[in-house]
């Protein structure tokens, strides 16, 4: 018989390490070094919308770009949650903790950058219906409105007759939608559909976490975009260069 004790090789080291690391600890490895940010991403995990607020006041006064803070810091901190919540380490309530102090900051810096003098064109913004996942929108709505767009910002969980109806009534420039659940991606196509049925041909911006540039060339009048920061450029496009959708994708999807 060979004498081994069991208990100093069935561990995997790394299994050991995350079982003995507390949530705290982890994230605390992630967070960004850099004193300004640091703070407001700890805020952003602890779901401390106080101290976002504070973080991102001390931030505004060292002479850092409001808006731009958003994707700098806010964002930052968010990507830490979702790190640890995709590991396993931390669970739903504190990803919503997190979201509500995300949501609370992206307010504040939109107050102190205040409303952008001209008013380029309107933009109606949606969450797709069955989904309440709506950081990503907040922030292209954010995005837009710092660049100077007028936002009618439908919401989420949005039906979509109300989004036909919005278009209707408001006749934006573009429409955007923001999907996060492989199950609400559908209503996409729908919107799509009706708008075309009305005779509707603006360009339809779609992204979020469940969808691709594949998924969205699926329908007429989507064109992908990957980040939040694409939404103002394709606007900014549409106001150049007109709504052609085969020019929009040549712009912004990758081939
Ligand atoms: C935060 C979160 C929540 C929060 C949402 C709070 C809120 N107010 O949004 C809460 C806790 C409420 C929640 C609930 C649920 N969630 Co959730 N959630 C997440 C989590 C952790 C992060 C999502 C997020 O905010 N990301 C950050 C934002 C900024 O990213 P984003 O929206 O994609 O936006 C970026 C880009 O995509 C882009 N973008 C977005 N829109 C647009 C539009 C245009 C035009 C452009 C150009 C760009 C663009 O800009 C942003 C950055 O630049 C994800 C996990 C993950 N890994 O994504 C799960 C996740 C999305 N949730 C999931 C699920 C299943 C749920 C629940 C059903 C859970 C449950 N069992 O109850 C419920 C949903 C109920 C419902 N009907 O919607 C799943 C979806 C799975 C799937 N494939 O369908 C995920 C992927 C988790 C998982 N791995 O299982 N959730």
């Amino acid at each position: 018989m060979i004498d081994i004790d069991p208990s100093g090789i069935l561990v995997r080291y790394n299994v050991k390490m995350e079982k003995e690391m507390t949530p705290e600890e982890a994230a605390e490895e992630l967070y960004p070094k850099d004193s300004i940010i640091y703070p407001i991403a700890k805020a952003i995990f602890e779901g401390e919308e106080d101290d976002v607020v504070e973080g991102l006041e001390k931030a505004i006064s060292s002479g850092k770009d409001p808006i731009s803070l958003i994707d700098d810091a806010l964002m930052v901190g968010m990507g830490v949650v979702t790190k640890l919540y995709d590991e396993g380490i931390i669970f739903l309530p504190n990803v919503m903790m997190s979201a509500d102090a995300m949501l609370e900051g992206i307010e504040y810096v939109k107050q102190k950058a205040g409303r952008a003098p001209v008013v380029k064109g309107k933009v109606v913004c949606h969450v797709a219906e069955g989904d309440v996942h709506d950081i990503g929108k907040n922030i292209v709505a954010a995005l837009l409105r710092a660049n100077g767009y007028d936002v009618v910002d439908l919401g989420r969980d949005v039906p979509v007759d109300e989004v036909i109806a919005a278009v209707e009534k408001e006749n934006p420039l573009m429409l955007t939608g923001t999907a996060l659940m492989t199950t609400t991606m559908y209503a996409f196509k729908e919107v799509n559909d009706k708008l075309l049925e009305k005779g509707y041909k603006i360009p339809f911006a779609c992204g979020g976490g469940a969808v691709n540039q594949d998924f969205v060339s699926q329908y007429e009048l989507g064109v992908y975009g990957e980040e939040a920061a694409d939404a103002p450029k394709i606007a900014d496009f549409i106001r150049e260069h007109g709504g052609n959708i085969v020019k929009l994708r040549e712009k912004f999807h990758k081939h």
